[in-house]
């Protein structure tokens, strides 16, 4: 049985290098904000911002140039799901991009702008430190023009950036408009597990006596 399993794993890889394949991270997809499941959740949901104007940064979070806070009175038919504002991409046709100070293993967001008669997906891409790609997310808009649709992946792999862009040429010249931007950081080691890194020539030493 267990030469069989390195059998497998070893043809698996082979046919993996023939193919060119490069290791992605297990992406798993987010139906809701209610499916976070990380100790440390940090929300940005726009509204200290003025509309027209650039976001300011934040210690998690930091923007494009061609970003702008936006009222959902003018992007949304003003239904979006936290309060007045949001956040746009002013140039069509390009990706939201946000970078994170402190890695994360969920991102997600409501998105909107979405307008009527067109048929089209939004797309949440991720990646780690390097800018390598871990993977992505589609939803199917439903092209009510409200921000009234939520994005969100879980990978297991840090993520450092997240991308949030309208498939195109379907979404023709749509500005991205996203809202409650939320993340989930990677866990920090617990204090026993620092402990035990810290000291381990006592640790190791411990757990040998008791076995
Ligand atoms: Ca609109
Ligand atoms: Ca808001
Ligand atoms: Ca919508």
């Amino acid at each position: 049985m267990k030469s069989t399993t390195v059998f497998s794993s070893a043809v698996l890889l082979a046919a993996c290098c023939a193919a060119g394949v490069t290791q992605a991270a297990a992406i798993t997809q987010l139906s809701g904000p209610g499916d976070f499941v990380a100790g440390t959740i940090i929300v940005e949901d726009f509204e200290s911002g003025t509309a027209g104007s650039p976001p300011a940064d934040t210690a998690q979070f930091t923007f494009e140039a061609t970003a702008e806070v936006a009222s959902a009175s003018t992007w949304t038919s003003n239904v979006t799901s936290s309060g007045t504002r949001g956040l746009r991409e002013l140039i069509a046709n390009e990706p939201m991009v946000i970078l994170f100070t402190t890695p994360v293993l969920e991102v997600g967001a409501t998105f909107g702008n979405d307008d009527f008669n067109l048929s089209f997906d939004a797309m949440l891409k991720v990646y780690d430190a390097a800018n390598n790609s871990l993977g992505s997310v589609q939803v199917a808009a439903n092209s009510n023009d409200y921000a009234d649709q939520f994005i969100g992946l879980r990978s297991d792999v840090p993520i450092s950036s997240a991308a949030f862009t309208y498939e195109r040429p379907a979404a023709e010249q749509l500005s991205v408009f996203i809202d409650d931007l939320r993340v989930g950081l990677v866990p920090e080691p617990s204090a026993a597990a620092l402990a035990c890194i810290a000291a381990a020539g006592l640790c190791f030493p411990a757990r040998r006596r008791a076995g």
